[in-house]
């Protein structure tokens, strides 16, 4: 395996020290939220303790230092994905919100009755339902791009899609109920073609691998502080300047403005003009504590790790009679989707649960995936970097006994 010191991984990860129903808890329910590191959490704990007041707003010393600690993590943020300006990197709530706010600003602004937004048949909900919204409201069409049985993009009949209509694509770049990793550099070279803007959905893709928003040249990139091993409410809307810019607010109140009077209000400058309200200050340094944590280790590192736990628990599964993986993508981040024959699997996940294995069963809130592959759910196995191959063969043991009791 990759040499990642992972025993010294866990031991900064507290939670994985539980034990769950008298075992050792084995986290694998990663894709739904990971776990937090020592650092992340005693960076909110410093915060308040030591440095705490509203940001933007006071010249008292606190206040000063409470702004000084956001607008850092903002900047690791930038570096992190490397945006070219910290006006580039908006904070909001997570993947959900970023991708609303696009579809009510950039999508009010610049789509109407008849134009089209192009996804594809393996979005989350989050990325499928804003659309729907914005079609009701404007007339516009919501147009889906499908997959095929192992998964993955059929990208010609995607590009077929792509046609003088189309005002935006938007789509996910690693897929969470199949664990799919879209051709996101074809997708976006093909519709700048044809000049239309792409917004990629990076929940998933963010938390194993490089992303380099320059170098993919995305217009718009999602995604959550908490599946990134940082605090949950805190997320990252990244937009190009130019399209920021041109795009009129998403919510008014304070901190979004320059000038208000009863007449007329003047927006404030990137990125506050999309950041109304007292935003989450301490999630947003815990954000940035946990983006420092992973930039130590790597994510090279992380994403050539995962991917030998992903190939090895991949064929222990195939092993397995009866087991069926959902999503057999060639190019493919750490989810193991999969059904057993003659058990549900929210059956698979209570029993899983009663030795200690943490999986999450459901649709995903990616239903049309579900029905593609003519399942009711799945269950999910999703790792990250502190998982580990004696985890991956304790699920596998799991598994094998709740067939032979229940198969
Ligand atoms: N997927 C899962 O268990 P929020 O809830 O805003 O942080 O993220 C939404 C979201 C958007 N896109 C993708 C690809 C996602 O995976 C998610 C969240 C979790 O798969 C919770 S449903």
């Amino acid at each position: 395996m990759t040499a990642l010191p992972i025993d010294k991984i866990r031991a900064d990860f507290p939670i994985l020290q539980e034990k769950i129903r008298n075992k050792p808890l084995v986290y694998l329910d990663n894709a739904a939220t990971c776990q937090k590191p020592n650092a992340v959490i005693d960076s909110i704990s410093h915060l308040y303790r030591h440095e705490y007041s509203n940001v933007h707003r006071g010249v008292h010393t606190l206040s000063v230092k409470s702004t000084d600690r956001y607008e850092g993590a903002r900047e690791k943020v930038k570096h992190f994905i490397n945006a070219a300006s910290t006006k580039e990197v908006i904070f909001v709530k997570g993947t959900t919100e970023a991708i609303n706010l696009v579809a009510q600003t950039f999508g009010r602004a610049n789509i109407g009755a008849g134009d089209e937004i192009l996804i594809t048949a393996m979005e989350h909900h989050s990325n499928i339902v804003p659309w729907q919204l914005l079609c009701q409201q404007t007339g516009a069409v919501l147009k889906v791009a499908p997959i095929n049985r192992h998964g993955e993009l059929i990208y010609d009949e995607f590009e077929k899609l792509l046609n003088d209509k189309t005002r935006l694509v938007s789509v996910v770049h690693m897929s969470n109920a199949l664990g799919s990793i879209n051709p996101v550099k074809q997708i976006i070279d093909a519709a700048h073609a044809r000049n239309i803007p792409v917004l990629l959905d990076g929940a998933q893709a963010i938390p194993h691998m490089p992303v380099d928003v320059q170098d993919l040249d995305c217009d718009f990139y999602a995604f959550s502080g908490h599946k990134l091993y940082g605090p949950s409410g805190i997320g990252v809307l990244y937009g190009k300047q130019a399209l920021l810019e041109a795009m009129p607010p998403y919510q008014g109140g304070g901190d979004m403005i320059r000038k208000v009077t009863f007449e007329e209000t003047e927006y404030n400058t990137l990125p506050y003009k999309f950041e109304a309200g007292t935003p989450s200050i301490a999630d947003a340094v815990g954000l940035g504590a946990a983006i420092d944590y992973l930039s130590e280790i790597g994510m090279d590192n992380i994403a050539a790790y995962e991917a030998e736990l992903l190939a090895y628990a991949t064929e222990q599964a195939r092993r397995i009679d009866g087991l069926r993986i959902i999503g057999e993508a060639e190019h493919k981040g750490a989810i193991l989707s999969f059904v057993l024959d003659k058990i549900h699997p929210h059956d698979i996940g209570t029993m899983l649960d009663s030795l200690g294995i943490a999986v999450r069963a459901g649709h995903h809130c990616a239903m049309p995936v579900m029905d593609f592959f003519a399942v009711p759910a799945t269950a999910r196995a999703s790792f990250a970097v502190y998982n580990t191959k004696e985890e991956v063969d304790v699920l596998i043991e799991g598994i094998k006994s709740l067939i032979e009791v229940f198969g």
